[in-house]
């Protein structure tokens, strides 16, 4: 019989193949023709199934509103700083997107993944907190450089009504909220951040919708899909922050000297 030649790569989400692309078996047509955003197009790349309404807009919620947050954030900054440099668009973005991480954008997946253990386990929110601290780590999702208890970060405000509103269960938020309670007895800005947020909602996104078993949500949470979300709604900004320095022929950024401590 016919012996197929061993591949050298496998592919789950898509094929190009035929008259038309499909995203996960959806065809372009159904795409352009059905009532589907980028929120649906992710649901299908990424998690490789159509999530119900709520769900997708919620996803697209979170990319609208991770999109930019000023140009004086890490990321918005380098891209600046390499736009000024003469350098091409994608240099500018990968400049800004690498500063994207435990600090700055990149806490989501650690933040589901304690919140979902201490939450799974019963830990009482101090515990959680001071375990933590023994252990020498920070709370992910918790604290913000500029957000306070009176200085609320909307976002996480907007986020919070959705989540209240449209999902059928909101056990993790609720666990990320009583954390934030904890933590803001200790200093005014540890609050509950926008990274937190979307880490315990989706959370909550996965184990109510029910269209994830217990087994593909711990594989979510395990591999890590949830920083992708800020990576890819700050591209946006990022993007825009570059063309924004050519737009106005900036010239070569240089720090100034007043404004640093040389100690040497
Ligand atoms: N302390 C975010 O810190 C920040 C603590 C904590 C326990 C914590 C810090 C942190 C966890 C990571 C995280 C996402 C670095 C943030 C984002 C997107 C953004 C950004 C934007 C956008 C801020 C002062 C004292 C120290 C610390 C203690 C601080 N955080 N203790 N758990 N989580 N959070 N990142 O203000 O005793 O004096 O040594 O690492 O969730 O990135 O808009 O800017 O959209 O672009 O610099 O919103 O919270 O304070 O580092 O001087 O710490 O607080 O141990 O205690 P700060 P530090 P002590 S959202």
């Amino acid at each position: 019989g016919k012996v197929r030649a061993p591949t050298h790569v496998v592919s789950t989400i898509c094929d190009d193949r035929g008259e038309e692309p499909t995203y996960y078996g959806v065809t372009m047509s159904e795409l352009i023709t059905g009532d589907y955003g980028i929120g649906d197009v992710l649901a299908l790349l990424w998690f490789k199934r159509k999530l119900p309404k709520y769900a997708t807009k919620f996803i697209e919620m979170c990319l609208m509103l991770c999109a930019d947050h000023g140009p004086c954030v890490s990321g918005a900054h380098n891209s600046i700083v390499t736009s000024r440099a003469g350098k091409d668009l994608v240099s500018c973005l990968v400049s800004g997107l690498l500063t994207i991480g435990p600090r700055f954008g990149g806490a989501i997946d650690d933040a589901a993944r304690c919140f979902k253990e201490a939450c799974d386990k019963g830990l009482a929110p101090p515990d959680f907190v001071e375990g933590l601290k023994r252990q020498g780590k920070r709370v992910p999702g918790i604290g913000h450089r500029i957000k306070s208890k009176d200085n609320r970060d909307k976002r996480v405000e907007l986020l919070q009504n959705y989540a209240e509103k449209f999902f059928p269960a909101t056990r993790y938020l609720q666990y990320a909220v009583s954390v934030e309670e904890y933590t803001l007895g200790k200093a005014a800005n540890l609050v509950l951040n926008v990274d937190g947020c979307i880490g315990a909602l989706f959370l909550d996104l996965l184990s109510s919708s029910g269209a994830f078993s217990a087994k593909e949500v711990d594989e979510v949470i395990s591999i890590g899909y949830l920083n992708g979300l800020f990576v890819l709604a700050r591209s946006i900004g990022l993007i825009g922050h570059a063309l924004d320095q050519k737009r106005l022929q900036e010239p070569l950024y240089r720090h100034p000297w007043e404004d640093v401590l040389y100690t040497s």
